[in-house]
């Protein structure tokens, strides 16, 4: 069975992005967040990002505003590695058939993280586009970000560029240096 209508494939196709409920059930989205706000009480005992991921970098990333009383986790990487229902949520959840229906019915999961904005912290996320940070040999990829809260103007809501999935694809470098973000005047572009 779909889990998606044929006018939000379509909607996907045109703008590059969609909103759809009911991605995961409430009692797991309770379980995310709780594992989540685990994660949020553990960082407090670290002075600098901890863990490890397979690649080696850091799984658990601080902001440099983080204190231990003030909890500044802007990132988790593969939290699907050493957690069960994050796990669940990426291979076999309404949001696994959601990406079904835009890219399947084969489909290969690449990767998955945790970002956060929690309240009064640092932690901004620039104007991107995904693709730069994991190239591929064709655009049949996606993006499926699910909100563990509410999303308001106020709490650091993503923001989209309707239609930019149809390019160009633009540089994230700065002086030789890949920044993760495009430059001011592509994101004044985007803010438009
Ligand atoms: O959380 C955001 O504001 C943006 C997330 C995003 O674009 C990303 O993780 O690639």
């Amino acid at each position: 069975m779909r889990a998606l209508q044929e006018k939000q494939v379509e909607a996907f196709r045109d703008n590059g992005a969609i909103v759809a409920a009911n991605a995961v059930s409430d009692d797991v989205l309770r379980q995310l967040r709780e594992v989540f706000s685990n994660w949020v009480e553990e960082s407090r005992a670290h002075d600098a990002p901890y863990g490890k991921i397979c690649d080696g970098r850091p799984r658990f990333d601080l902001d440099d505003d983080h204190a231990p009383d003030h909890p500044s986790l802007r990132r988790v990487a593969s939290p699907t590695d050493v957690s069960d229902v994050y796990a669940a949520v990426a291979f076999d959840s309404p949001m696994t058939d959601m990406a079904c229906d835009l890219l399947g019915p084969d489909v290969r999961f690449h990767h998955a993280k945790v970002n956060s904005k929690l309240p009064r912290t640092k932690t901004v996320v620039k104007w991107h586009q995904d693709f730069p940070f994991d190239p591929h040999s064709n655009d049949d990829t996606l993006t499926a970000l699910l909100f563990l809260d509410d999303v308001t103007e106020e709490n650091g809501p993503l923001m989209i560029a309707p239609g930019s999935h149809r390019g160009p694809l633009l540089s994230h470098f700065q002086n030789g240096v890949f920044t993760g973000a495009v430059s001011d005047a592509a994101a004044a572009g985007f803010e438009k």
